[in-house]
């Protein structure tokens, strides 16, 4: 099983909370059909749960705060063994949010072929997640936590675009564009492959 997951395709897909990854992802999906792993929702899911772990994430997560690296690792490797049989390729969202998941991925699981980085100016990000807020339910996406998520991307994920950029893989797209505009630009990044 590890063997088919080292050979499938892998794309990573970072940016800064509310830069638009969720929105993409549905989009990739829907076009080139691979497995969609958004490290948030499966970290949302565990806190659904109600199960005691569930409750000690959501304590991190209202905070803003990365959980602890080896929890969304085995989350996102459990996952991708469930699809492993029937996937053309997986996309995993959120994640690395530091350079060290990174390196723990390519250890555990295998390499990406692909980072795409979402890039959106903070204030956008902001806007869009307090309207989002409005809505979501999210108890993350609220003016406080937004602010501590936004430096805390500027500070640990920004890190993770420059170390896979030397080794050539960073697509970057411009999602201060409409929805369709940015998928665009990940068409022909994902094309390109
Ligand atoms: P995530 O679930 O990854 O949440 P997010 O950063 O807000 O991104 P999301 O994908 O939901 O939003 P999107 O930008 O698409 O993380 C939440 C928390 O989980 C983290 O703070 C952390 O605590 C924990 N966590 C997650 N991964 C982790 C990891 N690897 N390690 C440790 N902890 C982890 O969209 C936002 C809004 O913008 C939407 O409302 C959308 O409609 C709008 N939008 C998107 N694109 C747009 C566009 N082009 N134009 C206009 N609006 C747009």
């Amino acid at each position: 099983m590890a063997d088919k997951i080292k050979d499938a395709k892998i794309i990573f897909v970072v940016g800064g909370p509310g830069s638009g990854k969720g929105t993409q992802c549905e989009k990739i999906v829907e076009k080139y059909g691979y497995t969609h792993l958004s490290s948030g929702d499966l970290l949302r899911a565990e806190v659904a749960s109600g199960s005691e772990r569930g409750k000690q994430l959501q304590a991190i997560m209202q905070k803003g705060e990365l959980v602890p690296l080896d929890t969304v690792l085995d989350m996102i490797k459990d996952a991708m063994i469930a699809k492993a049989d029937v996937s053309k390729g997986f996309l995993i969202d959120g994640y690395p949010r530091e350079v060290k998941q990174g390196e723990e991925f390519e250890k555990k699981i295998g390499k990406p072929c692909l980072l795409l980085y979402v890039d959106a100016k903070g204030d956008t990000m902001v806007k869009r997640l307090l309207k989002r807020g409005e809505t979501s339910g999210r108890s993350d996406d609220n003016e406080e936590t937004i602010k501590k998520r936004l430096d805390l991307y500027y500070k640990a994920t920004e890190p993770v675009i420059a170390f896979y950029e030397s080794r050539g893989i960073v697509r970057k797209v411009d999602s201060e564009l409409a929805v369709d505009d940015v998928f665009a630009q990940v068409s022909q990044a994902i094309d390109a492959l």
